[in-house]
């Protein structure tokens, strides 16, 4: 229970609730301007349908929210709170399963976590935060610059990475990053660092490029431990909504993505994509970003976010 107790004492709700202000006008908003005491009948389910696609929970998702609904009130007068409670409820159900902060095994000795996503995504804001967060705990966190490709990437990275108090290793600017990824392995390894974060590029206009740099980085990790990454986190931006479908397709193809990161869910009006994801893909969604200071990276509470997106409040 120590997530549910963070998040009551933290105040994330409050914080999500505030950031996903956008996304709750396209979902909750919606629903009470169509449906404040109103028969359930065939017109009424298909227009809910359509505001749950605007809501970007997908084109499957809402054609199941809506048939649910009417399956439990089909021809009866429903309220435009009963509809959002009963949604909030089965959003819940298919979203808890997928909740799952990253889990770090003291065994692996580092924990080796590779961070992929477009750029722009916040890859990098993310492994700082993560890096801030592990380093509160106590953990000794590296960080790789395998962002080779732009200078400014590695500066990045080096502010965050003494902002949250980690060591980083880094090469010159046009480095391979394979190697620059074996070396901070093995000496990862040698220090007993308890986890190294692996920063990549994300050039998706060169597709083949980015992709055959993607495998290249995990054989050569894989070389060194056949059991590593431990962790193949995509990052992703759920301000571009059901673009973020196209980019986990398109970073399967590449690696084997272990779970998810959704970063500006703070000022999102799509942020009911996280629903589309989980129906499509059922990766772990490890954490949410709102926020782009260090400590604005909250583990994803599928209450939490259903109640923001609803327009309902936390003990309700
Ligand atoms: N509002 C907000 N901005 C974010 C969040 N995460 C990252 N950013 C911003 O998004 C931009 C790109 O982030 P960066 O980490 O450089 O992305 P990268 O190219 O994937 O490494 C930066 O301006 C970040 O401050 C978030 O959760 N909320
Ligand atoms: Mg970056």
């Amino acid at each position: 229970m120590a997530v549910e107790e963070s998040y009551k004492k933290n105040n994330w709700f409050q914080q999500l609730k505030a950031g996903l202000d956008k996304s709750r006008t396209r979902v909750a908003g919606a629903i009470t301007d169509t449906f404040s005491k109103r028969k359930l009948d065939q017109g009424a389910l298909g227009e809910l349908e359509a505001i749950l696609i605007q809501g970007d929970l997908g084109v499957s998702m809402a054609s199941k929210l809506s048939n649910f609904i009417g399956s439990m009130r089909f021809d009866t007068e429903v309220s435009d709170v009963e509809i959002r409670r009963i949604l909030s409820e089965e959003i819940e159900s298919i979203l808890t399963p997928i909740a799952r902060p990253i889990q770090l095994k003291p065994a692996n000795c580092p924990h080796v976590i590779l961070v992929c996503g477009v750029n722009g995504s916040g890859k990098t804001t993310t492994i700082g935060k993560l890096a801030f967060k592990w380093r509160t705990e106590g953990k000794a966190v590296a960080l790789v610059a395998a962002d080779t490709f732009r200078a400014a990437a590695v500066d990045q990275l080096e502010i965050w990475a003494e902002r949250s108090g980690c060591s980083i290793i880094s090469g010159k600017p046009g480095a391979d990053p394979a190697g620059l990824v074996f070396n901070a392995l093995e000496k990862t390894h040698a220090d007993k660092t308890d986890i190294l974060i692996v920063d990549t590029a994300g050039r998706l206009q060169n597709r083949k490029d980015l992709m055959d740099e993607l495998e290249k980085i995990v054989r050569v990790i894989k070389k060194i431990n056949p059991d590593a990454p431990h962790d193949t986190i995509l990052v992703l931006d759920a301000t571009i909504g059901q673009n973020t479908i196209n980019q986990v397709e398109i970073f399967k193809e590449a690696v084997n993505i272990s779970g998810l990161v959704l970063t500006k869910l703070d000022g999102s009006a799509k942020g009911g994509v996280v629903v589309a994801l989980a129906e499509k893909f059922k990766l772990p969604v490890h954490a949410v970003g709102i926020g782009e200071g260090i400590e604005d990276l909250q583990p994803f509470h599928p209450r939490g976010f259903c109640q923001s997106l609803l327009g309902l409040d936390i003990g309700d």
